[in-house]
């Protein structure tokens, strides 16, 4: 349910996802795509009701703190698998491949001993004894320019080089393969907090060659989220919006893999709980972030 916060196994969210997968064995299915550091299962689901030849990615949890994406994450295939009637054109459209714990060390590890810990927990021999690097600085695209670390201590720190941390490099081979015949159409990464709705580019102040395109599917998206519970979102680019930062999972997806349609989302709240988003958030969060993928999914359809 949504109503608390969930951990990884024992009957929590991997579980819950094979139950769905049991639930609905023509439509749905999970496939574990790869191991964290720590041999913990990357567990994608898959949901395909209509054999459509574009592919959609989602994934959430790539930073272990974050507890509202992967909360909102399973939310979204919540809607698109037990609420079939009420979203079909949305669901039929696409053939969904989701990944609500990217990061599943780190996310264990924030209920077991560090709530607000961010990075993997991979062990690269600090001096200091500091685990972990930053997944989301982690990806071979402008790797380390700027807004990155290469001190093992520091909650940005890239890995000792591109695509060191499993959870990365498993989910790069993954989608390379998916995309192979270039039909991903979205690849939307969440994350928290601040409220933003954020497309490439997060390593250069420069506009993307499409911007236009993205700026158009993604402001369709964000007001029909505001339009649900009023929350306000700012759209535009990465580094226009908050910070550059290179080496993040959008900037790959758009610059190598070639993904047209690629926004990382910034979901609740602004800052008065930040990361700490009480549980009774999870619902209405997930009604927006819903309405908002809903809209922008189906956008991104049509012919500019
Ligand atoms: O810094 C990040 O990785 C993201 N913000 S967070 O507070 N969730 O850590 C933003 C990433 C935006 N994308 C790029 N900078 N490419
Ligand atoms: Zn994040």
């Amino acid at each position: 349910d949504w109503t608390s916060y969930h951990r990884l196994g024992d009957a929590k969210i991997h579980s819950w996802l094979d139950d769905l997968a049991a639930a609905n064995p023509d439509t749905v299915s999970t496939q574990v795509v790869g191991q964290s550091t720590l041999g913990k299962d990357l567990k994608v689901i898959r949901i395909n009701t209509a054999g459509s030849p574009h592919k959609f990615w989602i994934d959430g949890g790539i930073h272990a703190r974050e507890w509202i994406s992967p909360a909102t994450v399973t939310y979204i295939i919540n809607e698109l698998v037990n609420n079939y009637e009420a979203n079909q054109e949305l669901v039929d459209a696409y053939d969904w491949y989701i990944l609500p714990v990217h990061n599943p060390d780190g996310y264990e590890y924030t209920f077991t001993d560090d709530r607000l810990w961010r990075k993997t927990l991979t062990d690269h021999d600090s001096f200091w004894g500091c685990l972990g690097a930053d997944p989301n600085r982690n990806w071979d695209f402008h790797w380390m320019d700027i807004g990155a670390s290469q001190d093992k201590c520091s909650e940005i720190f890239a890995g000792p080089e591109p695509f060191s941390e499993p959870c990365c490099s498993a989910i790069r081979d993954f989608t390379t393969e998916l995309n192979a015949d270039s039909s991903v159409l979205g690849y939307f990464t969440y994350h928290s907090y601040s409220q933003l709705w954020m497309s490439p580019w997060g390593w250069t102040d420069a506009l993307p060659p499409t911007y236009d395109e993205l700026t158009r599917v993604g402001v369709a998206g964000m007001n029909a989220l505001t339009a649900v519970h009023g929350t306000d979102y700012e759209f535009g680019t990465s580094t226009n919006v908050i910070y550059a930062a290179s080496g993040a999972s959008d900037d790959w997806a758009y610059g190598v893999l070639g993904v047209p349609f690629v926004y990382t989302i910034e979901l609740r709240d602004q800052g008065r709980y930040g990361f700490v988003l009480p549980a009774d958030q999870i619902i209405p969060s997930g009604e927006e972030t819903f309405a908002g993928l809903k809209v922008a999914a189906l956008e991104m359809l049509v012919l500019p």
